[in-house]
C-alpha cells in the first residue's frame, strides 16, 4: 500500500513497532529518506521515510463502519478502525462487501434476535451497523430477485468465531425462509437444531477454542421458488479421529464422551460408566470441566435436539451405548501372552472392560479379543493365524475405537440429512461454510496439511472472485484501469494436488508400498521437489518438510504422514461389527463389496478429501460468494484484550490486506449518480436543476475539489479515502447551515 500523502515536520504518522505492530508519534525532523518521530510511548525513533506512514488527524474517535471509508487506507489505519470499534463492542466491519468479525468473548446484548433481524430485513448494505444478518439478507435477497445460488464462506483461525457466526447467519436464513409459525420439526427449525448435535460429538476443547469444532462443515439450505426453505443437506469434512484415543493436556475428548458419563444414574448405570477419570481414553488429560456448562444438562439437552432432527430414542440408545462401549475398550490392556510376541488382556478389570465392550456393541466377546490380538493372514491360498504383541494389539483396539467413532458421526450426519429431506427440485441455494482456518503450529501433521490445503484452495477461489468482481465492475462501467498484479497460488496448489507427481500422489504411493516409512517418503518428497520455489527441506531434520504456503511457510513433520493417510478396517473388525446383534452396529460396518480376501482394504483419506473438496468448490463456482472473516483478538481467550501483532497476521491471512490492497489499487468507493447527486447537492444546491447527471456529479466533484476520481457509464467511482473528504465538506456545510437554521429559529421567536 503505497502512500501519496505528504508527510512533513510536525505530522502525524504511524511507525513500525515489534511490539504493537504501529505506533503513532509526531515527525520532529526529516533528513532525505531517514526520519526522525516523537512516538506517543515516549521514545524517539530514527527510521525509513519508506517505513512510516501518516496518520489521519481527523480520524473519528469511534472509527468507520467500513474500511473503505478510512481517510487513510493503509494497514496501521485498518488496525487503529479495528480496535476503535473493538473497545466500544462494535465487533464487525465491514471492508466493501466482506465482513470483518471480531471475536468479543462475552455476550453483546440485545444485537442477536428477532427483532434486530426485523430491522435488517431488505435493508442495503452498509445501511445500518455491520452485523451477520447483513451479509444474510444480501445473499437472500439476490438470490430471490436474481435467482442465483448464494454461498457465504466463514473462515478465520481457530477460536476466531466461525461457528457463532454461521449460526447467526443461519438464524437469519431460517427467519426469512421459514414459515411464520414454525413448528419443531421444520425443516428450518431441523437445521437450526442440527447445530447443537453435531457439536456434541464433532466438537472438543482445545488449547485454542473451548468449543473447537473438530471438522469442517458446509449446509446448504436448498429454497422453493417462493424463497421458502424447502430442504436442506449437511455436507462434512475430515473429523479429527485421533482425538477419540489421544488427547493432550489440557485439551478434552468429544464433548459426548463426558456428558454421557454425567448422564442421570439409571444411564450411566446401563452403560457400566461413572467418573471419566477412569477411563484411559479421557484421563491423558487433567480436564474434564468446562467452565459455566453443566454436563448433564448438555446431556439432556443434546437427546432433546436429537429427537428434533429426527434421531428417534431407538437409535439414540444406540447412539450412546457405541459411545460407552468406545471408552471401554481404551481401557482394556494388554500384556504378554503364554506364547512369544502374543497378548491377551492383561488382568481382571481388562477382562471387565473387554466383556463389557462386547456386550455394549451386542458382539462375541472371544471374537472381540481375537480380533485385537490376532490377525488371520493369507499366503498362497492358506490362512494363518499370527499372533500380535501386546504394543500392535493395543494399536488394533484404537483403530477400532477410532474407526467406530468416525462411521458414528458420519451416520448421525446422514441421518440428519434423511430426516431434514432434500428438495430435488430447489432452484437455488445458500450454501453456509464453516471451516477450519489456516494453520501452523510447532508440530504440524497429517491433519494441518489438509486443512492448509482447503485454505489454499479458498484462498484461490476468494482472490479470483474479489479481482473478477473488481474488473467486471470496472470494464461494465467503461472507466479506465490498469490490471493489478496479485499473487496466485496456482503453483502450491499443483505441488501439493498434481497427478501424478504432487504430494497427495506421492504419499498414495508411499501407503501402497509395503515397505515405505516416512523417511523414505520424505526422501522421495526431497527428491521430486528439490528444486521447487514452494518447497524445501529444513537444514536440521532428514524427515520434515516445508511448504511455502500464501500465508507463510509451515514445516509438517512427516512421522505419521502414511498411517493417517490410510483408511483401512481391519477385516476381523468388519466382520465382527457387521455381525453384531444389534442392527443399528451392524449398520455401521455394511458389508464391503470389495474383494474381501484382501487382510485390509487401503482407501487414501488424502484423495478422498481431495476429491470432498473438489466438489465443495465446484458447488462453490455456482454460487454468488460473501465472505465473512473472522478474527481472534486474543490467544487468551478474554474479553477486552486487543492483541495488534496477533489480529495483523490473521489479516494477512485471511486475504483482508489483499482485498485492501486491491480495493486501494483501484476505486474502492462507487455511487449511483443519483445516489452521489442526492447525498451531496447541499454542496451545491443547483445541481437538482439540472437533468444531466453525469454534469451534476462532475459539478459536485470539482465543488469539493478531488482529482483523479473517474465517471462511470452509471456510478462515480472514487479512490481510497475520497468519499471521506467529500463526506467531511458535506458535514462542514450541513453544520454551518444547522446553525444557520438555528439562528432563524431564534430569529423568530
Ligand atoms: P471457531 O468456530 O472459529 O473455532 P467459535 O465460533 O467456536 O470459534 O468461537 C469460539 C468462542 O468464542 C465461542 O465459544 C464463544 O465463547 C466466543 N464467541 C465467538 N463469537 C462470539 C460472538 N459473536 N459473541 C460472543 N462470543 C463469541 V474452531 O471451531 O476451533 O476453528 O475448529
Ligand atoms: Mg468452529
Amino acid at each position: 500500500m503505497a502512500t501519496s500523502f505528504n508527510i512533513i515536520v510536525g505530522s502525524q504518522v504511524w511507525v513500525e513497532n515489534n511490539e504493537v505492530a504501529w505506533i503513532d508519534g509526531d515527525v520532529l525532523e526529516i533528513n532525505d529518506k531517514q526520519i526522525k518521530v516523537a512516538c506517543s510511548s515516549g521514545k524517539e525513533v530514527v527510521t525509513n521515510l519508506s517505513c512510516v506512514y501518516p496518520k489521519d488527524p481527523e480520524f473519528p474517535e469511534c472509527g468507520v463502519d467500513d474500511m473503505t471509508k478510512l481517510a487513510y487506507l493503509h494497514e496501521p489505519g485498518v488496525l487503529q478502525n479495528l480496535k476503535s470499534r473493538f473497545d466500544m463492542d462494535e465487533i464487525y466491519t465491514y471492508t466493501g462487501n466482506i465482513l470483518i468479525a471480531v471475536n468479543p468473548f462475552k455476550r453483546i446484548p440485545n444485537i442477536y434476535d428477532k427483532t434486530v433481524m426485523e430491522k435488517y430485513k431488505g435493508v442495503a448494505l452498509g445501511e445500518l451497523n455491520p452485523h451477520p444478518y447483513a451479509i444474510a439478507d444480501m445473499a437472500y435477497r439476490q438470490m430471490v430477485n436474481e435467482g442465483i445460488s448464494q454461498s457465504i464462506l466463514v473462515s478465520g483461525e481457530s477460536g476466531a468465531g466461525k461457528t457463532e457466526s454461521t449460526k447467526n447467519l443461519m438464524q437469519y436464513l431460517a427467519h426469512m425462509g421459514g414459515r411464520s409459525r414454525a413448528d419443531e420439526r421444520s425443516v428450518e427449525q431441523q437445521v437450526l437444531e442440527s447445530n447443537p448435535v453435531l457439536e456434541a460429538f464433532g466438537n472438543a476443547k482445545t488449547l485454542r477454542n473451548n468449543n473447537s469444532s473438530r471438522f469442517g462443515k458446509f449446509v446448504e439450505l436448498q429454497f422453493n421458488e417462493k424463497g421458502r426453505i424447502s430442504g436442506a443437506a449437511i455436507r462434512t469434512y475430515l473429523l479429527e479421529r485421533s482425538r477419540v484415543c489421544q488427547v493432550s493436556d489440557p485439551e478434552r475428548s468429544y464433548h459426548c464422551f463426558y456428558m454421557l458419563c454425567a448422564a442421570p444414574p439409571e444411564v450411566s448405570e446401563k452403560y457400566k460408566l461413572g467418573d471419566p477419570r477412569t477411563f484411559r481414553y479421557l484421563n491423558q488429560s487433567n480436564c474434564y470441566q468446562l467452565t459455566g456448562v453443566d454436563e448433564s444438562k448438555e446431556y439432556l439437552a443434546t437427546k432433546q435436539a436429537m429427537g428434533v432432527v429426527g434421531i428417534s430414542s431407538d437409535e439414540q440408545e444406540a447412539i450412546f451405548r457405541v459411545v460407552a462401549a468406545v471408552l471401554h475398550l481404551g481401557n482394556i490392556e494388554f500384556n504378554r501372552g503364554s506364547e512369544p510376541d502374543s497378548s491377551q488382556p492383561k488382568d481382571d478389570k481388562s477382562r471387565f472392560h473387554l466383556k463389557t465392550a462386547a456386550e455394549l456393541f451386542m458382539c462375541d466377546e472371544t471374537a472381540l479379543q481375537e480380533s485385537f490380538c490376532q490377525r488371520v493372514m493369507v499366503t498362497r491360498g492358506e490362512s494363518i493365524k499370527k499372533s500380535l504383541d501386546p504394543n500392535s494389539a493395543a494399536i488394533t483396539r484404537d483403530a477400532l475405537a477410532k474407526i467406530v467413532y468416525t462411521r458414528l458421526f458420519d451416520w448421525i450426519v446422514t441421518k440428519i440429512n434423511n430426516s431434514i429431506g432434500q428438495d430435488a427440485k430447489s432452484k437455488f441455494l445458500i450454501g453456509v461454510l464453516d471451516i477450519y482456518g489456516f494453520e501452523s503450529f510447532k508440530t504440524n501433521s497429517f491433519e494441518q496439511f489438509c486443512i492448509n490445503l482447503t485454505n489454499e484452495k479458498l484462498q484461490q477461489h476468494f482472490n479470483q472472485h474479489v479481482f473478477k468482481m473488481e474488473q467486471e465492475e470496472y470494464s461494465k462501467e467503461e472507466i479506465n484501469w490498469s490490471y493489478i498484479e496479485f499473487v496466485d497460488n496456482q503453483d502450491i496448489l499443483d505441488l501439493i494436488e498434481k497427478k501424478p507427481g504432487g504430494v497427495l500422489a506421492l504419499l498414495d504411493e508411499a501407503c501402497m508400498f509395503p515397505r515405505s516409512t516416512h523417511a523414505t517418503f520424505a526422501e522421495k518428497l526431497y527428491q521430486t521437489f528439490k528444486d521447487h520455489k514452494r518447497f524445501s527441506k529444513p537444514k536440521l531434520s532428514n524427515t520434515d518438510f516445508t511448504i511455502c504456503h500464501y500465508a507463510g511457510d509451515v514445516t509438517y513433520q512427516s512421522d505419521f504422514f502414511l498411517d493417517k493417510n490410510k483408511d483401512y478396517v481391519v477385516a476381523e473388525h468388519q466382520v465382527l461389527m457387521n455381525a453384531s446383534k444389534c442392527s443399528f452396529v451392524s449398520s455401521l460396518f455394511p458389508p464391503s463389496s470389495q474383494d474381501s480376501s484382501k487382510a485390509s482394504k487401503f482407501i487414501s483419506i488424502g484423495s478422498q478429501f481431495k476429491q470432498q473438496l473438489q466438489a465443495l468448490l465446484e458447488t462453490l463456482s455456482h454460487t454468488e460468494p460473501h465472505y465473512v472473516r473472522c478474527v481472534k483478538p486474543n490467544n487468551l481467550l478474554k474479553p477486552a484484550i486487543f492483541d495488534n501483532l496477533n489480529i495483523l497476521q490473521q489479516l494477512r491471512c485471511g486475504g483482508v490486506m489483499e482485498a485492501i490492497r486491491i480495493s486501494c489499487a483501484g476505486f474502492p468507493t462507487r455511487k449511483p449518480f443519483h445516489e452521489f447527486i442526492d447525498r451531496f447537492k447541499i454542496l451545491s444546491p443547483n445541481v437538482v436543476n439540472i437533468s444531466d447527471e453525469v454534469e451534476g456529479s462532475k459539478i459536485l466533484l470539482e465543488k469539493a475539489n478531488l482529482e483523479g476520481y473517474q465517471i462511470g457509464k452509471t456510478k462515480v467511482f472514487l479512490r481510497a479515502g475520497q468519499m471521506a473528504e467529500i463526506d467531511a465538506r458535506r458535514s462542514e456545510v450541513l453544520g454551518r447551515s444547522a446553525t444557520k437554521i438555528q439562528k432563524k429559529f431564534r430569529g423568530y421567536s
